[in-house]
């Protein structure tokens, strides 16, 4: 056994996890916490976990997420349990240790989590089938309505400002100055790209700020890879990564999805002449999600959708041109100069979405 399995198992006996440990594999699909998937043996079957040590770097105080995450799925799982039906594979359970704690702490100081791996589920990083598509949307909005009266000031802000598309233009800023890597200088294109479209992005924001748009409690991380499906029929189960339920704009909902469930490629693709909005997969999302969130949104919210999805593809892009001028310290990355791959495949989606920014709104108004 090597020492990452011997951490691994010595975190798992920490977790009220019965049956004999079997091995484990990495998840890579995250950019941000480790995951594992770890297997036990009882009863004669194979049980499966998600263990998770947490990136603190990014949640500086887990024990906060965690509490977040827990108010929530205990929400959400009442809600689902009086209707009637079982919530086994719609909402997260989490494992609590014997002291009745859904985390723990590992020697090294690694704070981790493990939840039941939703049995007969997968994800998708990027996919071209407009039915998951449709599925991922219906997750989101129902989400929504699962959540839409839930008591918000219970939520701690885990991460302060963080869809603030403002404060993200901010620190841009900051990091251009500091150009701590020696980067500014060989990506000034993409940073003036960034520059131009700060106008359109942080209207949603500034819409807030001004009272047109309500705070809600949102998700705040909706990309598809945070949705599990049902493996045969591909109908969606549950929404995942509850790391930064918050309170935050539906737009930014739906525009994070749409980064991501309605562009051409995966988040980096280098060859920029097929990065593009797919409005086949644009109507697939949006028909699920609006029609999910029936009448929550008011005429202002629904007035947003589509530009929310300029603003958090934007706003994203800023975060990994950003990250790559500190040094690729936020993201996770697989090779080099990823981070500026993501932000120069981000900017010409996000521009796409710009020149069809109007049949995108006709699309929302159809449904
Ligand atoms: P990150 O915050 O790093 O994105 P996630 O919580 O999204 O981490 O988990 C990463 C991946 O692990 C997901 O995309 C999914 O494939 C898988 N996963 C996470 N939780 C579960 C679960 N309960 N059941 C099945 N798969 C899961
Ligand atoms: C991160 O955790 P993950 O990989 O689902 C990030 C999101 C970004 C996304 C870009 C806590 O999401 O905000 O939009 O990468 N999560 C956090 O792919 O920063
Ligand atoms: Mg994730």
């Amino acid at each position: 056994m090597g020492r990452e399995e011997e951490l691994i198992v010595s975190v798992c006996a920490k977790f009220e996890i019965r049956g004999e440990y079997r091995g484990y594999e990495i998840v890579n699909s995250g950019h941000i916490n480790t995951t594992y998937r770890v297997y036990f043996w009882r009863n004669g079957e194979l049980k499966d976990y998600i263990l998770q040590r947490v990136n603190t770097y990014v949640f500086r105080d887990p024990v906060a997420v965690m509490e977040n995450i827990s108010a929530v799925t205990e929400y959400i799982r009442a809600k689902i349990k009086a209707t009637g039906v079982s919530a086994k594979r719609s909402v997260l359970h989490y494992a609590k240790t014997a002291d009745g704690a859904y985390y723990t702490y590992s020697e090294d100081g690694g704070f981790w989590r493990c939840c039941r791996f939703i049995d007969g589920s997968v994800s998708f990083m990027q996919t071209d089938d407009l039915k998951v598509i449709e599925e991922s949307g219906k997750a989101f909005g129902e989400f929504q309505v699962h959540l839409a009266d839930f008591p918000v000031e219970k939520l701690h802000i885990v991460i302060p400002h963080f869809h603030n598309t403002i404060s993200r233009y901010d620190n841009f800023r900051a990091s251009i100055a500091r150009d701590e890597a020696g980067r500014v200088a060989q990506v000034r294109e993409v940073i003036e790209g960034y520059e131009a479209l700060e106008e359109i992005a942080t209207k949603p924001y500034r819409l807030q700020r001004q009272g047109v748009l309500p705070l809600r409690v949102t998700h705040n991380d909706t990309k598809t890879s945070n949705v599990l499906f049902d493996e045969e029929t591909h109908e969606r189960l549950s929404v995942i990564d509850l790391d930064t339920v918050m309170p935050g704009l539906i737009a930014f909902d739906f525009g994070d999805a749409i980064r991501v469930a309605a562009s051409t490629v995966d988040e980096d693709e280098k060859d920029l002449s097929k990065v593009a909005i797919d409005l086949q997969k644009y109507e697939a999302f949006t028909r699920g999600f609006v029609r999910a969130i029936g009448d929550i949104p008011s005429e202002e919210e629904r007035r947003s959708l589509a530009l929310g999805a300029v603003a958090m593809t934007t706003e994203c892009g800023v975060r990994f041109l950003t990250d790559y001028l500190d040094g690729d310290k936020y993201f996770r990355i697989h090779y080099p100069d990823q981070n500026l791959a993501r932000a120069k495949c981000h900017l010409t989606l996000a521009r796409d979405m710009v020149a069809k920014l109007d049949q995108m709104q006709a699309i929302v108004e159809k449904y």
